[in-house]
């Protein structure tokens, strides 16, 4: 619009009208109101009129730019103003988005800060209950921990190893997985997503022993040697001065075995004792036992009233006398089951000695056991490290010749059948075995012999 009015009033020669003063005296001026300028601008100029005003026409123009400037400020300016002001309306509210994109990182749900490690376990103990197990007990001591971790060392490593993890809350565990007599080191540890707790107090614990196997049937060993098979081993022939290349030594019709073991003398015309013949002798336990030995053999009292004794064969053989306790006064063999559980019962054999007295045979058939009142009359045939059973006729002899005080014999008469390893007496070589306790064939009945005993 300034160029516009710059226009339109320079085309006036300035130049012509200054020279003719005359001219410029005789000029109407035209004032126009101020009102009315923006009128005069659009209308036509008379160019009499601008040729005799040059001068006003030439301020009249400079004010003319002067305001135009001024409302080209004024509009630019009011136009940035505007613009300024109603920013947010026209462009948006441009800060906010970063402040609203700002703000969901602050208050998005932050992950609570994660728990400290929890507490460790305390009262940790350790307790065998048998040889293959050990009871852990602790107290839990936290209450964050996601689980339990129980460790283990033994005696001779310092290094704990891992056995099991166990959920939250636990107190208790039993490990298993002991061997039987040793000594176990432990400790348990919680543990959350965090950390570990300090391990618990160190708990120890020794293992119980395992028990004794309960005894098992073994075939006995092999018996000695038994040149003529006559009942009697060559050792037990030369301990009773018999022939041992001949099964009647003394001629009277019975195998010299048969006559040890119903205690008659196999080189003495019948019918002659044992212990007449000097061949026996006879010893005794002041709790109230006797019996007869080889007179060659000895006797220690391993307990004062003979409740122990040990007899010397002086050949490496023992015969162990021991006497047990049987308050409940039960029956020999329930006696034996409770003393050795697990034992398999039809591996106790019966017997019944010459006395007539009644027991069982243990499972390893070298043991007798004999019910006495509230006690129980043992007697095992201990071999020590011979590989043969060389005395075994005559440890059937010493168990017949067995008294117990207050038990009363009752000697089985002749012609009731074979008592358990007694020889046959028309039979060389052969021996009558005994039978199971659960078997319905009693000891002293149904053998393939009859006793010729004289
Ligand atoms: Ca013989
Ligand atoms: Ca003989
Ligand atoms: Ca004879």
């Amino acid at each position: 619009m300034g160029d516009q009015i710059t226009n339109q009033t320079q085309p006036v020669p300035v130049q012509a009208a200054q020279p003719q003063a005359e001219a410029q005296a005789s000029a109407v001026i035209h004032v126009i109101p101020e009102q009315f300028y923006g009128a005069a601008l659009k209308t036509k100029i008379n160019p009499e009129s601008t040729e005799g005003a040059p001068q006003a026409s030439g301020g009249k123009s400079k004010l003319a730019i002067i305001i135009g400037v001024l409302l080209l400020i004024i509009l630019v300016g009011g136009a940035g103003a505007f613009v300024y002001f109603n920013r947010d309306a026209l462009f948006g509210k441009p800060t906010p988005p970063p402040v609203v994109a700002v703000q969901p990182t602050t208050t998005k749900p932050t992950p609570p800060p994660p728990p400290p490690p929890p507490n460790a376990p305390s009262n940790l103990t350790a307790t065998s209950t048998s040889p293959q197990s050990v009871s852990l007990s602790w107290t839990d001591a936290a209450d964050s921990e996601t689980g339990y971790r129980v460790e283990r060392r033994t005696g001779d490593r310092t290094i704990y190893e891992r056995i099991t993890d166990l959920p939250p809350n636990s107190t208790n565990f039993q490990d298993g997985s002991v061997q039987a007599s040793s000594t176990y080191y432990y400790r348990v540890i919680a543990r959350n997503d965090t950390g570990e707790s300090e391990p618990s107090n160190e708990a120890v614990a020794v293992t119980r022993p395992l028990p004794p196997p309960p005894p098992k049937q073994e075939p006995l060993p092999p018996a000695g040697l038994d040149t003529d098979s006559d009942g009697i081993t060559d050792l037990e022939e030369n301990l009773f001065g018999a022939d041992a290349r001949n099964p009647d030594s003394d001629g009277d019709g019975f195998l010299d075995g048969n006559e040890v073991f119903n205690l008659y003398s196999p080189v003495g015309k019948a019918p002659a004792k044992l212990l007449e013949s000097g061949l026996v002798k006879e010893i005794n336990g002041s709790i109230g036992w006797s019996m007869l030995i080889p007179t060659k053999w000895t006797v220690s009292m391993d307990a004062p009233d003979g409740s122990a004794a040990a007899i010397d064969s002086g050949h490496g053989e023992k015969f162990l006398i021991s006497v047990e306790k049987n308050e409940n006064n039960l029956p020999v063999a329930d006696w034996y089951l409770a003393k050795y559980p697990g034992t398999d019962k039809s591996t106790l054999m019966q017997y019944r000695s010459k006395g007539g007295y009644e027991g069982i045979i243990g499972p390893d058939l070298l043991t007798t056991y004999i019910p006495w009142g509230n006690r129980i009359f043992v007697f095992k045939y201990d071999m020590g490290k011979q590989p043969f059973i060389n005395f075994r006729t005559v440890y059937s002899m010493m168990l017949n010749s067995l008294a117990l005080k207050g038990l009363p014999q009752e000697m089985v008469p002749a012609g009731t059948g074979q008592l358990p390893f007694e020889p046959a007496a028309t039979q060389p070589g052969a021996i009558t075995q005994p039978v199971s306790i659960t078997s319905a064939t009693p000891t002293v009945s149904g053998t393939n012999a009859t006793s010729s005993t004289p």
